[in-house]
């Protein structure tokens, strides 16, 4: 393809990402992501399982890339504050959450969108990374969509660290659009942290020396999956019956903890 024409394209699936529902959009390359601190540090940090994740067709330490994948396109959906049963999660209900139902949602009309279209074959990624997924973080940084920031999450410009992620790939190198030039947590005095209950970024855990990077979890070593990963299952212990609008289907909401997402001011 020319690479006139795939400029072009890169704006459209930007502009096509929005019209079919997310807040913005970013393509990155995958031979990129391959060597991103995720990828590199991943394998490093020691057997663990996430709040609904476990056993996979991919096994624990790895990415398993679709064989011709070339670039990823992410998209980042808002969860505002005053929406927060956009991140509620049940069992059984389609996609856990209505945010995530947006994402599903979203990166489908699009990828049929790039195939029927555009002639690009896609794939939409699986969220976990032991089900096929990618790191999303990694993905929305490489693809200019933010930083990670003190708090260990994506942090965009426009809605700070409050949106949630879905990727899918494609078999044709498209131009990318990122990294961009953002860090907000420099001079910033890092509320985010301070408001976690369970102390998760109280000290350091991972160093340069041990890891062989310095794009550390928390920005200097110091995020705690294990601790946040305690709050998480506190937060499963007790479900609150709320009601949804729109939603029939009875049953008990978990809200997981986001207080470090939502102490930031970025984006308010
Ligand atoms: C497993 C998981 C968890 C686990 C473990 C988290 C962890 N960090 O390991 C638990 C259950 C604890 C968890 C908690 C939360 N999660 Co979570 N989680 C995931 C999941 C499925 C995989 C993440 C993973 O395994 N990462 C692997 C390790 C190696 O990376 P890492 O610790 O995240 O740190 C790396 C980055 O920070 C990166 N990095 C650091 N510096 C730099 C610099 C550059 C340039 C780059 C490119 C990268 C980079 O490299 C680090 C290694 O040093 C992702 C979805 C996905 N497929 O990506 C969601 C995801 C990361 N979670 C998300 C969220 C929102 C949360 C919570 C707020 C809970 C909630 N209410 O949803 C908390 C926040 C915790 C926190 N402060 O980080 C969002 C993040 C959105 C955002 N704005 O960033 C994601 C993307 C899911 C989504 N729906 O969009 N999560
Ligand atoms: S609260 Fe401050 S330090 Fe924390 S993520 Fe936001 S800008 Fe960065
Ligand atoms: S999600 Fe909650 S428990 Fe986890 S790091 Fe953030 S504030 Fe701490």
């Amino acid at each position: 393809m020319r690479k006139d024409i795939k400029e072009e394209i890169s704006d459209q699936i930007i502009r096509k990402a929005k019209e079919f529902g997310a807040s913005s959009a970013g393509i990155a390359s995958v031979e990129a992501l391959k060597e991103s601190p995720s990828h590199l540090i991943y394998g490093r940090m020691g057997e663990y399982r996430a709040v609904g994740s476990g056993e996979g067709p991919t096994g624990l330490g790895k990415v398993a890339w679709p064989g011709n994948a070339k670039c990823a396109i992410v998209i980042a959906v808002l969860h505002p504050q005053a929406n927060p049963e956009l991140d509620w999660w049940k069992t059984g209900y389609f996609g856990g959450t209505r945010g995530n139902r947006m994402l599903l949602s979203t990166n489908s009309q699009l990828s049929h969108w790039l195939e029927e279209k555009k002639r690009v074959r896609t794939i939409e990624l699986s969220y976990h990374i032991e089900h096929g997924g990618i790191f999303l973080k990694d993905a929305a940084v490489m693809a200019g969509l933010g930083c990670i920031g003190k708090n260990n999450l994506l942090v965009t410009p426009e809605f700070g660290p409050r949106v949630r992620l879905r990727a899918m790939v494609t078999d044709e190198v498209l131009p990318c659009t990122g990294p961009i030039e953002f860090d907000p947590c420099e001079e910033c005095s890092a509320p985010c942290m301070a408001a976690c209950p369970k102390e998760a970024f109280r000290k350091k855990i991972y160093s340069e020396d041990d890891f062989g990077l310095d794009q550390l979890p928390g920005r200097t070593g110091v995020f705690s999956k294990q601790l946040c990963h305690e709050q998480m299952r506190v937060d499963e212990d007790r479900p609150e019956n709320v009601e949804v609008d729109g939603e029939l289907e009875p049953g008990k909401w978990i809200s997981y903890c986001r207080r470090c997402e939502l102490a930031c001011p970025v984006g308010r």
